[in-house]
């Protein structure tokens, strides 16, 4: 015997459903539901049972399989038949959404009681149709959801008694309501007075999706609830001087005399403003700090980060940024993360977040352990057009927001007419993120009342679009209009509410109009583009290097790493004495070994970098029988800060991003992110050119990250040689990074410590030209002398040469492994004219240190630029510039190179290696002047 009422509600559905086929063929369910059907007793008897237990007339089983059916796809496929547009558009619809499809009609629902549909919404109503009325209203309505695709049973039922339930309903208090209309006639009054008073001045206005500044409000009222120290915010330019203004609590004052003024760097006449480091941007790209609740019991730090107009670039940088904040690193071991403390939201446009490819590899962090911050809010502000593009013509998919569906993200789709359900919807984003630490979306979809900017006149391309809108009430007008029917507000109240936030604004433009100054001079600090000498850590003794040395060489007893990477490792154990032999890997995990003792936290990511692509790092070692992981930097007896290292995905925007965001949120930490192959950087072009290269100059922001770019020739082809050092190169001004190819271990040893010393004091990005072949080349190896007695040098002079200065007659200058290929040559190991003098620095350019060495060569007559990339690339562009200017230099100035090239190698090893070879012989033979051509190939 079973109990009806038990399958009444949600899952009453599914059960009669399977009753339903079971009655038509009973082997068309499964074993066990067969065995459990059977016990039931037959139709009629359910029929009478229904009837004692319901009180109401006998109905058709199938009806009751109908009608819970139906909710069943209102509950999962209410969103195709939401009212989600303000403008007024026809959603998708779905058969399944209609009543007759299931077989029955409106007075069927009638004779049903309402527990067929179950949940809230069943609550009150009177019988099933009343029921799924409200269902509608809940899934089909202003608001609508989607859950299907997250996978935790757990999580979807969160989400369904979520809705089900209504418990993130905002309160219907007068108080509450008011409020919320005077949030969106203040977002309303500052655009229009922006609009009125700078006519056709860019600000990219919010308008006709107003209501996420009540939102924002919202979810960082319930971050301080729930005890979260900073929340972190990356948007674009759409809305963001109303979010400064409104949010970040900006004064107006502020931003009209921005409008005004136009200001630049205070102190920094603007006849001079060539040479000085601090280019600025435009305001709707600055970034902005605030504690909230300053004083009161609970702070509150929001940080907007700045952004470039690269739309959806901003996204992995606040990522990193709040993995930053979320971790504590001063102890030995693993950073302790606790991802309660710094809540990220990310604000996207609804052309851009299908569009933009940095999108989905940012979506694709959530879950991987060296990236998750436990859930980042996403707000879609959907205004149904980018710039002038057509959903139709930039998305293939319905909604906006359906590549989150792939990331398991639940979605929340909501009217931004209606603020009630726009709050609703954040709440329950909010409470999803608290509880679960995962990703969650909203899609605000809104409209965009005037053009992209305010210059642009959006009827040449949207006519009918743009008639919709004019005729359109605001957001504010609707709302009001709602208030005042329910009794909640008067008109005069709604009038005061505007004069009340017009004032407001008039007022501050009064101050700003009688400020000669322009408001929130910010502070100057020190960026004048002018080289800045790094200081070079104090020498670290013997011994304490040695005993790194065997601290890195050890495991617990009962851990067994790989034999044969276990015997290799231990070739580190022979390498401290005078023979020496420490090579890149080596010489890595020493420097480090020394920061971490020094209190300086790590962290390196990139793809396969735990081992190195290379098989030359094994800074995580892998247990053969367990699988079980030792890292034995997270070891050493005397680190006082934390060491992570991660595999990355298979990325370099979203990860570049990200360990820049973590940079600048970590300025103590040295960050470094290593490229597989130093070529695959240039996938993450915008994070270099609009972040790491620039931030500092627009922004301020500043950042110590390392890249490690693998780069040298050894003929495996276009793809895999060159780290493309001119871009670096060409990006290089005002003091803005450093860029350097090492050509030892010892080099790289010494820079890594220097970078790290320097992280407070002078912080800069470093860009690592690192090598493949010289990982473990003898001539590149270091013994432990050097790395104690020695610091980076900018330039290396050639020992050798220097024996019998005076016979030298020319220089060849050069800078990375082509110095070991030309010292390892055979036309070098005999005593000739020829020095080989390495630039180890190529930004900012040592040219003091170069002086210094070309000036022990006083018979030389000659330089010569030689370099393994194409004419076209590499240094030599930057190398020449730099010493044709470079004062009392009057000395004949030679290239050797490959030919002028569109690609960078070539992919045929036998042309490499004769390539190769008449490079090394137009360097070092004084016969054979050049290849490649005079300054030309
Ligand atoms: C990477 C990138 N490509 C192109 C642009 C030029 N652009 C600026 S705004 C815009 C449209 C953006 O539309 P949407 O994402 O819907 O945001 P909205 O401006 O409508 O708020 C485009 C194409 C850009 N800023 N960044």
């Amino acid at each position: 015997m079973y109990n009806l009422e038990a399958f009444y509600g949600p899952n009453a559905g599914y059960v009669l459903e399977l009753y339903d086929r079971y009655r038509q063929n009973p082997t068309s369910v499964d074993v066990t539901t067969r065995a459990i059907f059977d016990t039931w007793s037959p139709e009629d008897q359910l029929i009478a049972e229904q009837e004692a237990i319901t009180g109401i007339a006998p109905i058709e089983v199938s009806k009751i399989v109908a009608a819970s059916e139906l909710a069943h796809a209102i509950r999962s496929r209410g969103h195709l038949g939401a009212h989600l547009d303000p403008l007024g558009s026809e959603p998708l619809g779905d058969p399944a959404l209609l009543t007759e499809t299931h077989g029955i009609n409106d007075e069927d629902l009638a004779q049903l009681p309402p527990d067929v549909v179950g949940g809230h919404s069943a609550e009150g109503a009177r019988n099933a149709l009343e029921a799924i009325a409200n269902l509608r209203s809940m899934y089909s309505g202003t608001i609508s959801y989607e859950f299907d695709q997250v996978k935790s049973p757990l999580e979807r039922g969160w989400l369904r008694d979520a809705v089900g339930l209504q418990l993130y309903r905002t309160s219907s208090d007068p108080a509450f309501r008011r409020n919320l209309l005077r949030r969106l006639t203040q977002v309303e009054v500052f655009e229009r007075y922006l609009h009125q008073t700078y006519p056709g001045q860019k600000r990219f206005s919010l308008e006709g999706t107003d209501v996420l500044v009540p939102m924002l409000d919202e979810v960082i009222k319930a971050a301080i609830d729930s005890g979260t120290s900073e929340v972190i915010l990356g948007m674009a330019h759409r809305g963001r001087l109303n979010v400064l203004a409104h949010v970040f609590e900006k004064p107006y004052a502020a931003i009209l005399s921005e409008f005004g003024h136009m200001k630049h760097e205070e102190g920094v006449p603007l006849t001079d403003s060539f040479g000085f480091g601090y280019t600025g941007d435009v305001k709707y790209h600055l970034g902005a700090e605030t504690i909230l609740g300053e004083g009161a019991t609970v702070d509150l730090k929001i940080t907007l980060s700045p952004n470039p107009s690269h739309l959806e670039f901003v996204n992995p940088v606040v990522e990193g940024m709040t993995r930053a904040s979320q971790e504590t690193n001063d102890h030995r071991g693993i950073p302790q993360l606790d991802v309660d403390h710094t809540l990220p939201i990310l604000i996207h446009g609804d052309a851009a977040f299908p569009g933009e490819g940095i999108v989905a590899e940012t979506l694709n962090l959530w879950n991987l352990n060296g990236y998750t911050v436990g859930g980042t809010i996403h707000i879609i502000v959907n205004n149904q057009l980018g710039f002038t593009t057509e959903p139709k013509d930039y998305r293939s998919t319905y909604f906006a927001s359906d590549l989150a569906k792939g990331f398991e993200v639940p979605i929340i789709h909501v009217n931004a007419d209606d603020p009630e359900a726009a709050l609703m919807a954040v709440r329950i984003a909010h409470a999803y993120r608290d509880q679960f630490h995962k990703d969650i979306l909203i899609d605000l979809v809104g409209y965009r009342r005037w053009g992209h900017n305010e210059g642009d006149e959006p009827a040449f391309t949207q006519p009918q679009m743009y008639e919709i809108i004019r005729a359109h009430p605001t957001v504010r007008e609707l709302y009001a209009r709602y208030l005042q029917e329910q009794g909640v507000v008067s008109r005069e109240g709604v009038d005061a509410m505007q004069q009340q936030a017009l004032k407001a604004l008039e007022d501050a433009k009064q101050e700003a109009d009688d400020s000669l100054q322009p408001f929130e001079q910010e502070e100057s600090d020190g960026l004048n583009g002018h080289y800045n000498e790094p200081e070079q850590p104090p020498a670290i003794s013997a011994q304490t290097l040695i005993a790194f040395n065997a601290e890195l060489l050890s495991w617990p007893e009962h851990f067994s790493p790989n034999p044969k990477l276990a015997r290799l490792l231990q070739r580190r154990a022979t390498t401290m004495g005078s023979d020496g032999g420490i090579d890149w890997g080596q010489a890595e995990a020493l420097a480090f070994a020394s920061m971490l003792a020094d209190g300086i936290p790590i962290r390196l990511t990139g793809q396969d970098s735990e081992r190195g692509t290379f098989s030359h790092r094994h800074a995580v070692l892998h247990d053969q029988h367990t699988g079980d992981i030792y890292i034995p930097l997270q070891h050493l007896s005397q680190a006082k800060a934390s060491f992570s290292i991660y595999n990355s995905p298979l990325s370099e925007s979203s990860v570049l991003g990200f360990e820049y965001g973590y940079s600048v949120h970590a300025p103590d930490s040295l960050v470094l992110w290593e490229a597989q192959y130093g070529d695959f950087a240039n996938v993450a072009q915008p994070v270099i050119d609009q972040f790491i290269a620039s931030g500092r100059s627009k922004w301020k922001q500043q950042s110590s990250l390392v890249l490690l770019l693998p780069h040298g020739y050894e003929g495996q082809g276009p793809d895999h040689s060159s780290a493309r050092l001119e871009r670096y190169l060409e990006l290089a001004a005002l003091d803005n990074w450093r860029v350097a190819n090492c050509s030892t271990s010892a080099q790289y040893f010494h820079l890594l410590r220097m970078q790290a010393f320097n992280l407070l004091t002078l912080p800069r990005p470093l860009v690592v030209m690192t090598p493949k072949s010289l990982l473990r080349h003898p001539l590149a190896a270091a013994n432990l002398q050097e790395l104690v007695q020695g610091t980076f040098q900018p330039v290396l002079d050639d020992r050798v040469a220097l024996s019998h200065a005076d016979a030298v007659r020319r220089i060849v200058l050069c800078t990375g492994k082509i110095a070991i290929d030309m010292l390892a040559n055979k036309l070098h190991t005999q005593p000739h004219d020829v020095a080989i003098v390495r630039v180890e620095m190529l930004y900012p350019f040592p040219a003091e240190a170069l002086k210094k060495v070309l000036a022990n060569y006083p018979e030389a007559h000659e330089i010569v630029w030689v370099q393994e990339e194409p004419l076209n690339m590499g240094a030599w562009s930057y190398v020449s510039s730099q010493l044709t200017t470079l004062p009392g230099l009057d000395i004949e100035l030679n290239v050797v190179a490959r030919p002028a090239r569109p690609s960078p190698a070539t992919g045929f090893s036998d042309l490499f290696q004769f390539e190769q070879e008449r490079i090394i012989e137009g360097a070092l033979r004084t016969t054979v002047k050049q290849y490649g051509g005079k300054h030309g190939g």
